[in-house]
């Protein structure tokens, strides 16, 4: 049975693959595994049927026969899990994958989502330049700790890894910022993964539904 992958039926970034459907979509192509894609309006992400799968009422979900995930992050270890490809196969190797796919969630995509939340909602208050100071300084934080781990490695771990996805998934959110400019050694690994044919072939994917609309 082709599993179903829930996403925005019109996104608000336009096609740019920043929503989380687009983390999972990759990870299905690294996988070689075929998908449904199932569009939602935001109307339909509140009804019963969608709240059926997810208490949150967001994308992505992802339905396979009975089994029904939701949260990006435990879909992509689940997907991880069942398909090689995605986790190296020592036991250590295979806990680090791990470890970085939670610090891309726990640690370093909170500080970037916060950001472009206070652009989003609060970027007319009189306090704002002040906060965004504040905002930007925990991101570059981040940035740079991240930075000095890679130096000279090509992924984080001695292989690509579900790990390397959610961190470049997570970091692709700074793009339009152009604070990532300000880190090369960055720069060149988010360049290296978007350049992986699956990266592209997802990308090119969700572009397609922002591109029927
Ligand atoms: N922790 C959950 C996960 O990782 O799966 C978070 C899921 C989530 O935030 N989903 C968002 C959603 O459904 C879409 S991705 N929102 C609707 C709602 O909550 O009602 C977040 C997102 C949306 C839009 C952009 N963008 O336009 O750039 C980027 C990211």
């Amino acid at each position: 049975m082709t599993p179903i992958l829930t996403a925005f039926a019109t996104s608000p970034d336009r096609g740019q693959g920043l929503a989380r459907d687009m983390r999972v979509r990759w990870a299905l192509e690294e996988l070689g595994v075929a998908y449904d894609v199932q569009l939602l309006s935001f109307a339909e992400m509140k009804q019963p049927a969608h709240l059926a799968r997810h208490p949150f009422g967001q994308i992505p979900t992802y339905q396979e026969g009975e089994r029904v995930l939701f949260e990006s992050g435990a879909i992509l270890l689940h997907l991880a899990e069942r398909h090689r490809g995605l986790l190296p196969a020592g036991d250590d190797a295979r806990m680090r994958a791990i470890m970085w796919t939670f610090a891309a969630l726990n640690t370093v995509e909170p500080p970037i989502v916060e950001r472009s939340m206070a652009w989003l909602l609060e970027r007319e208050q009189s306090w704002y330049a002040q906060r965004q100071v504040m905002l930007d300084e925990r991101v570059r934080t981040r940035l740079s700790q991240l930075s000095v781990w890679l130096g000279d490695r090509t992924w984080l771990e001695d292989e690509f890894s579900v790990g390397d996805l959610m961190m470049v998934a997570v970091l692709l959110r700074l793009q339009s910022s152009g604070m990532i400019d300000g880190y090369p050694t960055l720069a060149a690994y988010l360049a290296r993964a978007t350049e992986r044919p699956a990266y592209q072939r997802a990308f090119a994917a969700q572009l397609a539904v922002f591109q029927s609309r």
